[in-house]
């Protein structure tokens, strides 16, 4: 595991935990199932358990809560239904079985916090101060997060090790933060890609093929509504020609004039990565992006020990090919975290008004209180000074395109 998180984050991470306790105010504030008002952390399931069919008269009100887990399973685990073979976006979704199968008692005081720090495939990694442990989530877990995937890397959680081979993730504090899109299996559903982190590395490279404003856009977006500051990084500046580096550098100047940081870096010559690393120190930080900008590479960079998986890109578009499939968190040599996170191609913004999609573009809210009305949005009305802007070259006119996508496309 290299160079992994050590005991230090814990703390870090943690930090919020007492808070996250007062803040869920009793019992009736974390998700449980049915009319059930007991905290499932009292009874979990063991996977290692022999199958004991449940007895065929189970009483309505059990089926019924086990209609209520599947519900609950499913709202929120839209991260969890990948199967993490390389598709982030499209893999086939994983459905569980239809009911617990071997009711086992577990006393709560043999519950203990942990961090999660590697997520991907079946299991997941936490990190209980220094010690690594391998679990899963059962039908029993519960969240103080509903209507988001159950559990992320980044989420503080309660586990509880029953003492057969693989913990059980019993409990999922409440997030400081987290970077949202909308499930593409259930519109209604937040899928979490990273949770309780300060920065987001949003990571594009310097080719026309694989810079794409428009989902930067949305990220700049999502981290904002999450709680997360953003950094723009383009990657592979040793590629650019004379064409895309006119492109590079209209665009860099377009986030730059808007207020965002913007760094450039190369994994091959090394040219930005003492920036980066100036930028990630004493941090919780994610690199996201879409799959072939580098995420990876940079990562190997900067955390040597980490030798993560890359791969060549082998299709003419260089849009690469989703080798990252584990969301994993490393620890910087220097102090700060940093996470690598599968690519992604689609980003759809998890609910939003749209009369305050605006208020996501710091250079839109410089003129938009100079609007005829009030309730402008920015799109069609006359007066609009937001326009007028775009119109005098005060705004980017590819930010504003976006907007209008993104208007029209999503939100409410
Ligand atoms: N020339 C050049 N190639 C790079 C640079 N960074 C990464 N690459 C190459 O780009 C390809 C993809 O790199 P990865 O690090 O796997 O990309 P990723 O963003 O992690 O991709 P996913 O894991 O699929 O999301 C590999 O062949 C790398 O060698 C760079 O700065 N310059
Ligand atoms: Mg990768
Ligand atoms: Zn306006």
């Amino acid at each position: 595991m290299g160079n992994r998180v050590a005991a230090k984050i814990a703390p870090r991470l943690t930090g919020k935990k007492t808070a996250a306790r007062r803040g869920c105010m009793s019992v009736a504030d974390c998700v449980f199932y049915g009319d059930d008002t007991t905290p499932r952390t009292s009874a979990a399931v063991s996977s290692d358990a022999p199958d004991i069919p449940l007895p065929e008269d189970d009483t309505p009100r059990r089926v019924d809560k086990r209609k209520n887990v599947e519900k609950l399973w499913r709202k929120g685990t839209s991260r969890w239904r990948y199967a993490g073979d390389g598709e982030s976006d499209s893999d086939t979704i994983h459905r569980r079985r239809s009911a617990p199968r071997m009711h086992q008692v577990v006393r709560p005081e043999n519950e203990r916090d942990a961090i999660i720090i590697e997520v991907g495939g079946p299991t997941i990694t936490l990190l209980d101060g220094d010690e690594e442990v391998r679990a899963r989530p059962r039908r029993s877990t519960t969240t103080e997060n509903p209507g988001s995937s159950l559990i992320v890397i980044g989420d503080r959680v309660r586990y509880l090790d029953a003492g057969v081979g693989e913990a059980i993730v019993s409990h999922v504090y409440a997030r400081r933060t987290a970077l949202s899109r909308t499930s593409i299996i259930d519109r209604d559903v937040a899928d979490v890609l990273v949770a309780n982190i300060d920065l987001l590395v949003i990571v594009g490279a310097a080719s026309n093929e694989l810079l794409r404003p428009g989902l930067i856009d949305r990220y700049l977006i999502a981290a904002a509504m999450g709680g997360l500051d953003a950094l723009i990084l383009i990657n592979k500046m040793d590629l650019v020609d004379d064409e895309d580096l006119a492109v590079v550098t209209d665009i860099t100047a377009m986030y730059r004039d808007a207020g965002y940081t913007v760094l450039f870096t190369s994994c091959v010559t090394g040219e930005g990565l003492e920036a980066l690393h100036g930028a990630l120190k004493d941090k919780l930080s994610a690199f996201s992006g879409h799959s072939g900008v580098g995420k990876t590479s940079l990562l190997n960079r900067i955390v040597p020990d980490a030798r993560e998986k890359i791969a060549e890109l082998s299709d003419q578009s260089q849009r690469g090919i989703h080798t990252t499939t584990k969301s994993i968190l490393y620890e910087l040599a220097d102090g700060g975290f940093i996470a690598d996170t599968p690519g992604i191609r689609e980003f759809g913004l998890f609910f939003f008004d749209k009369i305050d999609l605006h208020t996501y573009y710091p250079e839109f809210v410089r003129f938009a209180d100079r609007c005829h009305y009030a309730s402008c949005t920015h799109t069609h009305e006359p007066g609009c000074a937001v326009i007028q802007a775009v119109e005098d070259d005060e705004i980017h006119p590819l930010r504003y395109k976006n907007y209008l996508q993104i208007f029209e496309s999503e939100g409410r």
